[in-house]
């Protein structure tokens, strides 16, 4: 049977007939059979991934590509006068995380199933995922998003487990969803819910009740957590996760044979940052049940689990107020107690402890001492936690710390986002880049080859078009596509500094107010969603798109300058956003990204980087030489110095530049007052001025001059800038997630044996 009879199998009528729906519908069905195809039995040691977000965005066409069906689809629907892109509109994302990390999670499943390692996800099945993010009068409006259907790839099972939340017991429920590897294996995403959920009881934007919990548990991912009843939502979360996936992995090590006191040979469990840490305590706590001894228990879940860090903020590392924890996991205080005195056993350092003397049980802390391994996400990530953040524990446990520099699925990121660009790689360099990313090296090559760099300048220019389009179509904004696309997008937050992107605008502004026209135009697009309780940070988005206004409204430098804020940033708009960027905003806090992914993803694209010395914005500096990125600002050492001193003060930096102050000073001055909304303005000028946490003054200068430069060679120099794009995409290979996961498993995991 040929693709089009096997898929009008499935509608039961001739393709043409079919509405899109419907073909989304068929397609699912097939992709489900096929990858059900590829399930293979686990033998010796399985992953169990566990991650409170698995930002996996829409899967259709991912998997018809792994599954290498996605060309017959497509040629087999444009017979029949159907367009696959258009199918792929159907299709709901799935938000079901906040950014980096989550997605991290998903590209991490895809690798593992590529490179045909058993591993499996666990995480929550939120109705809602983070929320749906529009713009109106300005401001951040926030609201649920569905992507629940019928039928979802996310299918219901019987399988259930009990879990007790503050003396209750609730019943939590399993769902499964296929996760097919790029020629490889078919592993799972195991995501749990209750039965119980009420989606009615959402009212006003993302509002509900927080004390209903059966009605409430699993509505939204993080719900606000500006509030005592919102962090005790999030430890409800957090355990039913736990409590669930460690019933799971039990029973299912259990089915192969296990005896409970061999549990590391059947399993290894990755801990994602600190929102599964309870998962320590429950298991030890379930294998008590089942009969082991807590100092065997302790011994058997260390040589299980192991621990990743993704952020050294303190407002990330979780530590729960220890009431919280006897209210809510009453039965897993015992155990975390004689944890914290174990722990005190191998250290006097009160800093080291789990439970601090103002109560509060520290997450990470529990981590540490009870996992084997513990790992940063980028190389200067990592020596940061051993050199400062986490340096006792490093002295203490040398041996457990290592560094696993993050990395992206190709098979999304390249392949399925870019086709132009692939389809002209492979032209170049054959298809052997598609299951082992160095061969892109082999692009070195054309270096300095015209023909091939104006190739490369043609499948920008395409891609371009292509996100201009969409953006008429989606925001009816229209861009100058002979303008440098620059792009930062990423969750807002004052440490990745898009106030300082913000400065620069303001800036240009003036600039070209002032006569002093740019080398070449700009449109500054960001896509960023805040937190519904980060103050500042929707004061920065409402002073983006006042200025976007602004600029707008204003035809002598609109002709130069456009700032464009897209809605509801998710994976989809990273699909369409990457591979038509020129320059790619990285411009972080030196120190405080951890490592960062989307800077992976542009430059694979082929965009040049603009940033600072900061998480793997490094190694790609390293990978690419110094010629093809464009780095400014201070280093860590001088970022972690200037906090140690302790004497940074803003209001110097503003009265001692005259182009800071005139970019701060008009935040508040009559254009962006008489567009935008004084109390937002006036926090935010405020905030720069009196506090700016993340230094945003001392770099100013450094990242205007550095920006000008990128402009300027862009405009001056076309060829010798397509050379750097090229170089970036030849060495991008190191960044693909299949190497990361290869490192996992040599150096924590070694799976299947
Ligand atoms: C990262 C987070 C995060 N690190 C708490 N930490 C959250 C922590 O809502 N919360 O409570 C949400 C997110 N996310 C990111 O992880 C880092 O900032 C990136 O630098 C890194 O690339 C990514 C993956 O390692």
């Amino acid at each position: 049977m040929n693709f089009t009879e096997t898929l009008q199998n499935l509608t039961g009528k001739p393709l043409a007939h079919c509405t899109n729906q419907e073909l989304y519908l068929a397609l699912l069905e097939l992709v489900r059979r096929k990858s059900a195809d590829r399930v293979q039995p686990v033998t010796g040691r399985k992953l169990y991934y566990i991650s409170a977000e698995f930002l996996i965005g829409k899967l259709l066409s991912n998997n018809l590509i792994n599954l290498g069906l996605y060309d017959e689809a497509r040629d087999a629907l444009a017979a029949a006068g159907k367009c696959l892109s258009d199918i792929e509109e159907v299709e709901p994302e799935p938000s079901l995380g906040n950014g980096g990390l989550g997605r991290l999670a998903a590209c991490f499943l895809d690798s593992l199933a590529t490179l045909g390692l058993p591993g499996d996800g666990v995480g929550l099945r939120y109705h809602f995922g983070l929320f749906h993010q529009s713009f109106e009068d300005g401001v951040q409006n926030e609201k649920p998003d569905p992507w629940l259907t019928e039928h979802s790839w996310a299918e219901k099972t019987d399988i259930t487990y009990p879990v007790q939340l503050a003396g209750k017991e609730y019943t939590a429920r399993l769902y499964k969803l296929a996760v097919t590897g790029y020629e490889g294996r078919t592993n799972t995403l195991n995501l749990f819910d209750l039965d119980t959920i009420d989606e009615s009881i959402v009212h006003d934007g993302i509002a509900f009740d927080k004390t209903a919990i059966d009605k409430n548990l699993t509505l939204f991912l993080y719900p606000d957590d500006s509030d005592e009843a919102g962090h005790r939502l999030r430890v409800y979360q957090q355990y039913l996760m736990v409590s669930a996936g460690a019933q799971l992995i039990l029973a299912e090590c259990a089915a192969r044979g296990c005896k409970y006191h061999d549990l590391a040979d059947y399993a290894a469990i990755q801990i994602n940052d600190t929102h599964p840490s309870m998962v320590i305590p429950e298991l030890i706590r379930l294998l008590g049940e089942r009969g082991v001894a807590f100092e065997e228990a302790v011994e058997i879940v260390t040589k299980t689990c192991a621990y990743t860090n993704h952020t050294i903020l303190a407002e990330a590392l979780e530590k729960w107020p220890r009431a919280y924890l006897d209210a809510v996991v009453p039965q897993l205080m015992p155990i975390i107690e004689k944890l914290d005195a174990l722990a005190r056993t191998r250290t006097e350092d009160e800093s080291l402890a789990i439970i601090d003397r103002e109560n509060r049980v520290h997450m990470a802390h529990m981590d540490i001492h009870f996992t084997h391994s513990t790992n940063g996400v980028a190389a200067l990530h990592t020596e940061i936690l051993k050199n400062s953040e986490l340096h006792g524990f490093y002295a203490l446990y040398p041996e457990k710390f290592n560094n696993k520099t993050n990395g992206i699925t190709f098979r999304r990121w390249l392949l399925a986002c870019d086709p132009r660009l692939t389809t002209e790689l492979e032209k170049r360099i054959g298809s052997g880049f598609r299951k082992d990313a160095a061969e892109l090296e082999k692009l070195l090559a054309f270096a300095d080859d015209e023909t091939v760099l104006n190739e490369l300048t043609a499948v920008k220019k395409a891609n371009k078009e292509a996100l201009a389009d969409w953006l008429l179509h989606t925001q009816k904004v229209s861009v100058n596509t002979n303008a440098v696309f620059d792009i930062q997008s990423k969750r807002l937050h004052e440490y990745k500094r898009q106030q300082l992107n913000l400065l620069y605008l303001i800036h240009q502004y003036h600039e070209i107010k002032a006569g002093h026209l740019p080398a070449v135009p700009l449109v500054s697009i960001f896509g960023a969603k805040a937190a519904p309780a980060y103050t500042i940070a929707k004061d920065i988005i409402h002073a983006l798109l006042t200025l976007s206004k602004v600029i707008a409204a204003d035809p002598e430098v609109s002709k130069w300058l456009q700032v464009v804020c897209i809605e509801n940033y998710n994976v989809t708009a990273a699909e369409k956003l990457i591979p038509a960027c020129d320059l790619s905003e990285q411009i972080s806090l030196a120190s405080k990204e951890a490592s960062g992914t989307g800077n992976m993803k542009f430059m694979l694209n082929g965009a040049l980087t603009l940033g600072t010395m900061d998480g793997a914005n490094v190694e790609i500096s390293q990978q690419v030489g110094e010629e093809n990125i464009y780095i400014f600002g201070q280093t860590s050492d001088q970022v972690i110095h200037r906090y140690a001193v302790g004497d940074y003060n803003p209001a110097q930096w503003v009265e001692g530049d005259a182009n800071i102050r005139r970019a701060i000073g008009f935040l508040t001055g009559p254009e962006m007052m008489a567009a935008g909304r004084a109390e937002n303005l006036t926090r935010l000028h405020d905030e720069l001025i009196r506090k700016d946490w993340f230094q945003t003054l001392p770099d100013f200068n450094a990242y205007v001059v550095r920006k000008g430069q990128a402009l300027s060679d862009y405009a001056c120099d076309p060829l010798g800038w397509r050379r750097k794009c090229l170089v970036n995409i030849a060495k991008a290979g190191m960044f693909s997630s299949d190497r990361t996961i290869a490192e996992y498993n040599r150096d924590i995991w070694h799976l299947g044996e």
